[in-house]
């Protein structure tokens, strides 16, 4: 049968429900915002009433073994899509439910907790790049490898990925006003910078929206999100997609949302917890929604 959020969905059974959910929905339809290393299409969706809305990017899976992202995203997904008018008079939604199919994939197939793509370098044997480190923005400087054996390799130049100059391209296209990146794991709702443990210019905007979401995430399961900058909150690493949006492509608000943990330090999430998860990360969504479309 379809894709019901009882389990985590391979790549092509994300791709199937996407086109079938979009099927016939007004606003609706499937987007690919480019190739991956092994020649997956990384595919989209985009919502749109009109193009003179502002824009609402949201992104999941850069990294492969993060599934709580991916199918946190798919839910957002469905919420949007189905709910035709209702959101799609707000904004213009774009959501990349998995940006790294080649690792997602090897996450399922081979090795459950790979980070990486699947990228080779001429210089190595050892496999995949960080791509939450192969951005433009201070690229090389913190918490990033030049040995791609390590988990944490930023690549052998900013942008050297098919998957990161995809989302590059796709945000500076889109223009967004905001951009949510999903991870895990937390709980923590961040904003820039990363690189820095110096606040952005509109910190106080971003913490105060952050709060409010995490106040109505609390209220679905009593998860606590951490809210905070990205260096200070958690640590301070360069190179990711979130500065870069916010540096680069000028977008205003800009969260990487690290969705909670469900057994002590691990990506895994038993299927039981799917369920409570999407519920809350939905409504994290629909807070951050709600406020960035009062401002914008
Ligand atoms: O280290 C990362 O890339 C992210 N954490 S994760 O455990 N999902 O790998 C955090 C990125 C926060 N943003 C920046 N440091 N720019
Ligand atoms: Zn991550």
């Amino acid at each position: 049968g379809p894709f019901n959020f009882k389990y985590f969905p391979r790549y092509q059974e994300i791709r199937n429900f996407i086109k079938a959910l979009v099927n016939k929905r007004k606003y609706s339809r499937m987007i690919k915002i480019g190739t991956s290393y092994e020649g997956w299409p990384i595919y989209g969706v985009e919502v749109m009433k009109s193009p003179d809305k502002p824009v609402f990017f949201i992104d999941a899976g850069i990294h492969a073994r993060e599934w709580a992202a991916h199918i946190s995203a798919l839910y957002i997904i469905k919420n949007v899509v189905e709910s035709e008018e209702k959101f799609a008079d707000m904004m213009t939604f774009v959501i990349i439910p998995c940006l790294n199919p080649d690792g997602y994939e090897y996450s399922h197939t081979t090795d459950r907790l790979w980070r990486k793509s699947m990228s080779l370098h001429t210089t190595s044997q050892c496999k995949g790049v960080d791509l939450n480190r192969n951005f433009d923005s201070h690229w090389g400087e913190f918490r990033s490898e030049k040995n791609p054996c390590t988990e944490i390799y930023g690549g052998p130049e900013p942008f050297s990925e098919p998957e990161t100059s995809a989302l590059r391209d796709s945000i500076l296209k889109y223009k967004p006003v905001a951009y949510v990146t999903i991870h895990s794991f937390g709980p923590l709702l961040i904003y820039p910078y990363g690189y820095t443990k110096d606040l952005p210019p509109n910190w106080r905007t971003l913490h105060r929206i952050a709060t409010k979401t995490a106040q109505n995430i609390k209220k679905v399961n009593g998860t606590n999100y951490v809210v905070g900058s990205a260096a200070r909150v958690l640590y301070v690493s360069s190179g990711g997609s979130d500065d870069w949006a916010y540096d680069k492509a000028e977008v205003p608000i800009v969260y990487t949302m690290e969705l909670p943990e469900y057994e002590k330090n691990s990506f895994i999430v038993p299927k039981k917890y799917i369920k409570s998860l999407i519920t809350e990360t939905y409504v994290g969504f629909a807070t951050l929604l709600q406020n960035i479309y009062l401002k914008y």
